[in-house]
């Protein structure tokens, strides 16, 4: 076991508080697979637009159950430095070679097998949970359980894209309040920012609204980010470059908004360094981009431990990504509405069964099933495979194309 943080012991799986004897688990086969899935709308952020998703899944076969996890890599390198294209090279090269045909005790195992692979956070979190779910579909348990989650329903918020006018995006809010949603994040950049943000809020004086910006803003920018002081929002996120939690320490002690750090947090290391420098007074944790449960949970519980709030963001998700978000949320660190939302509002039909809903009251309903708690529709996964790869100890990878 490797150190744990303060309040952290153990995973709650190494538990025998039900007194259940450990078992180990087999990596039997693991299959990597391309899949292509076009979003409803396209999808503008500072650094970009996105329609086409390209999404790796990762199915994990251990004792004769399937783990599924995403990746949940954007096409280009604009977000972080990972693409769809990298964590395949990863994944096949690397991850599945290694652990193909191993025997474990729990997918928190994982983290410590790939260690030695720097970076690629978001390929190995596809595996490790994967493993996540397979390790609890073999315990009989739901997922959110065994990671520690103790909520039954979750908060939900949006992330409205950026629009081509004001106006445009004072309807969008006005139709996701509707919907319920809890809390209205504004994607921003520099020309479509202020504006648009003085308009919602405008017409919303009292909704939990925050923006974020991608990293689309320099230090010089600090005097025109201070007025959005007067917006009164929940917090602003990632102002400035995706690496840099010092600019943003500096930045921080010149506005009132609230900063949260998205890009930045690679790890729970990373997000202590940010809160005592501070750099920010909320973190958005992907469980992607802290490579996959093991870390996520940690990170929340230090954040937790600091008076740090945080919430789970989302990565355009398939619902099998979506799925391990709402487990994530579960967690009792998750103190703010997430932005992981209904299936419907990207995908004409998901890949999971049931998709995941959201109540008129802005919440998902936690699966009590056991794994992720939604089944995976093979048919229309294999429907959507553009390439497929698989490991397993007794036979050489198979590329299929
Ligand atoms: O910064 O949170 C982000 C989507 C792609 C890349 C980065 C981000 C986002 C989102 C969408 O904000 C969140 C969602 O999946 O709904
Ligand atoms: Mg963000």
């Amino acid at each position: 076991m490797r150190p744990a943080w303060p309040g952290i012991t153990s995973c709650p799986s190494e538990q025998s508080e039900e007194g259940l004897a450990l078992r180990t688990m087999k990596i039997e086969r693991i299959v990597l697979r391309e899949i292509h899935m076009r979003l409803k709308a396209p999808f503008e952020t500072s650094f970009g637009t996105v329609q086409n998703r390209r999404i790796l899944l990762v199915e994990v076969v251990a004792d004769g159950v399937s783990g599924w996890g995403e990746v949940t890599t954007g096409e280009t390198p604009a977000y972080n430095a990972e693409t769809t294209d990298t964590a395949w090279h990863i994944i096949s090269s690397f991850i599945g070679p290694l652990l193909q045909g191993k025997t474990l005790n729990h997918a928190s195992d994982i983290p410590g097998l790939v260690a030695h692979i720097r970076g690629h956070e978001m390929a190995k979190s596809g595996v490790e949970n994967a493993l996540w779910d397979a390790e609890s579909k073999l315990a009989g348990r739901a997922l959110s359980r065994l990671l520690g989650g103790e909520k039954q329903r979750i908060e939900c918020g949006v992330s409205l894209g950026i629009r081509e006018s004001p106006q445009s995006l004072v309807d969008k809010v006005e139709a996701e309040l509707a919907n319920g949603y809890r809390r209205i994040k504004l994607k921003i950049k520099p020309e479509k920012d202020y504006d648009y943000v003085k308009a919602v809020r405008k017409k919303f004086p009292t909704i939990l609204l925050s923006v974020d910006a991608n990293s689309a803003y320099r230090p010089e920018d600090a005097g025109h980010l201070a007025r959005f002081d007067e917006f009164d929002l929940l917090m602003m996120e990632q102002p400035l470059y995706w690496d840099d939690i010092y600019a943003h320490a500096r930045l921080q002690a010149q506005i009132k908004s609230p900063i949260c750090l998205d890009e930045c947090i690679h790890n729970t290391r990373h997000a202590v360094a940010a809160i005592e420098l501070k750099a920010c007074r909320i973190i958005n944790i992907k469980v992607g981009r802290v490579g996959g449960h093991t870390e996520a949970r940690l990170l929340q519980a230090a954040c937790g431990e600091r008076g740090i709030p945080v919430w789970c963001g989302g990565m355009l998700e398939s619902g099998i990504g979506r799925a391990h978000n709402v487990a994530m949320s579960t967690l009792p660190g998750f103190s703010l509405p997430g932005d992981v939302s209904a299936s419907s509002r990207y995908w004409n039909q998901d890949i999971i069964e049931p998709e995941v809903e959201v109540s008129r009251e802005g919440t998902i309903q936690v699966p009590a099933g056991s794994g992720i708690g939604y089944e995976v529709r093979r048919d229309r996964v294999e429907a959507l495979t553009v390439r497929s790869q698989t490991f397993s100890k007794n036979q050489a990878s198979v590329l299929a194309v």
